[in-house]
């Protein structure tokens, strides 16, 4: 056990516990044996329902059409990943797979907020976010399956998305590469003069890494228009943050440089939008960057190859009681935007969708060998 999960600053006992995890409680059994504190999730649900009216707010000033699109896409996301497990373990994917199912509210609630010529850039976590920004799900289909019909012609995969027409600049596999580079692409949006705003998505094991801080110090003294989106699944890889992390607020670490930041609950899509839009308004006001630590929770392995011993069924399940999709789908059907008939049109839309990509990419061809050396910069 690290010294780190278990130092902490005595004050810390005194302070009123809140799911931000600015006044965890010292004694964190959970964090000691490695997983979840269970008192933390329960935090977090109570949280949620004191909330729950301002989130009808927001959607009552939310377009219907958008609230329902929303809905389509996170609905379309979490059955596109079942669908990619699926498909894995039939052996029609290769290499390594890392699904977004219980994060989707991260990527719509964030990405639905942009202008189409906004830009983003993520993680190796990438499938749903790019079908968010409008990569067809045949496209990202067919490009973990490595096939010629792929976003990028089969020779990325899982981990590399990619699509300049729709200003998505992957996918990228080394933990934390990409903040340094979406810090530069907010640096070329203001340099070229245009209004673009940069998303850019990673995970708390990244928010450890020197890049982190030397992006967001950079950014924040060149006043770049970069949201920095910490998507905080709570564990990297089989390590839980508590154990790896002195700090459990990764939203303060932004106070480092004086940068704009909220804690925002990444089970809640309007609670992330809202924060979104606030953070986008700022952007395009003055340049003003801004850190999001938004938190979730991932239901499933790191990767198809994790074995998940490193916390307990009972973790998961208290989770997925706050499943993001089930809530917003509650959430519409009380302020009367949704009916079940709508929603059932929806999952059965999201269904023929995933049907078609899989079909698409089972027959598209393997990339010709003639396309093995195009597109190779060495
Ligand atoms: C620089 C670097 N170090 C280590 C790895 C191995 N690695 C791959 S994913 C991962 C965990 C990252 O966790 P997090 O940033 O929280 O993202 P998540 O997978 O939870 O979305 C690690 C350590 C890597 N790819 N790159
Ligand atoms: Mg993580």
């Amino acid at each position: 056990m690290p010294k780190a999960a278990t130092r902490q600053k005595p004050e810390a006992k005194k302070t009123k516990a809140s799911a931000n995890g600015n006044g965890r409680p010292a004694d964190n059994a959970a964090a000691k044996s490695g997983g979840i504190d269970l008192a933390q999730i329960e935090l977090e649900k109570s949280e949620y329902l004191q909330r729950k009216a301002s989130q009808l707010e927001s959607i009552k000033r939310t377009d219907k059409k958008l609230l329902r699109e929303m809905l389509y896409q996170m609905v379309l996301g979490r059955i596109f990943e079942e669908k990619c497990a699926e498909v894995y373990r039939m052996g029609k994917i290769g290499g390594f797979c890392h699904l977004y199912i219980g994060q989707e509210a991260i990527g719509v609630g964030s990405m639905m907020a942009l202008k189409p010529t906004d830009m983003m850039i993520t993680s190796y976590r990438d499938h749903v976010q790019a079908m968010i920004k409008g990569l067809s799900p045949e496209s990202v289909m067919a490009e973990l399956y490595g096939k010629a019909g792929g976003c990028v012609g089969g020779k990325g995969g899982s981990m590399h998305m990619f699509s300049k027409e729709h200003e998505f600049y992957g996918g990228h596999g080394i933990v934390g590469g990409q903040i340094g580079v979406g810090m530069g692409m907010s640096f070329a949006a203001k340099y070229k003069g245009t209004d673009q705003v940069t998303l850019c998505f990673f995970g708390e094991a990244a928010v450890n890494q020197g890049i982190f801080h030397e992006s967001l110090n950079m950014a924040q003294l060149w006043k770049l228009p970069c949201i920095f989106i910490c998507e905080n699944n709570q564990y990297g890889m089989g390590t839980s943050q508590a154990r790896a992390m002195s700090s459990r607020s990764i939203a303060k670490k932004a106070d480092a440089f004086e940068m704009a930041n909220e804690f925002v609950d990444g089970m809640d899509v309007m609670a992330v939008r809202d924060a979104t839009i606030r953070a986008i308004e700022r952007a395009r006001r003055d340049g003003s960057p801004t850190l999001l630590e938004v938190r979730a929770y991932r239901y499933m392995g790191h990767s198809m190859s994790d074995p998940g011993n490193y916390r307990t069924r009972e973790e998961i399940a208290r989770y997925q009681e706050r499943d993001p999709i089930v809530l917003f789908k509650d959430s519409l059907k009380e302020a009367k935007v949704l009916t079940d008939k709508d929603f059932e049109k929806i999952h059965n839309e999201a269904v023929e969708a995933v049907q078609r990509a899989v079909q698409f990419a089972d027959e598209s061809p393997f990339p010709d060998e003639s396309a093995l050396l195009t597109d190779v910069y060495a």
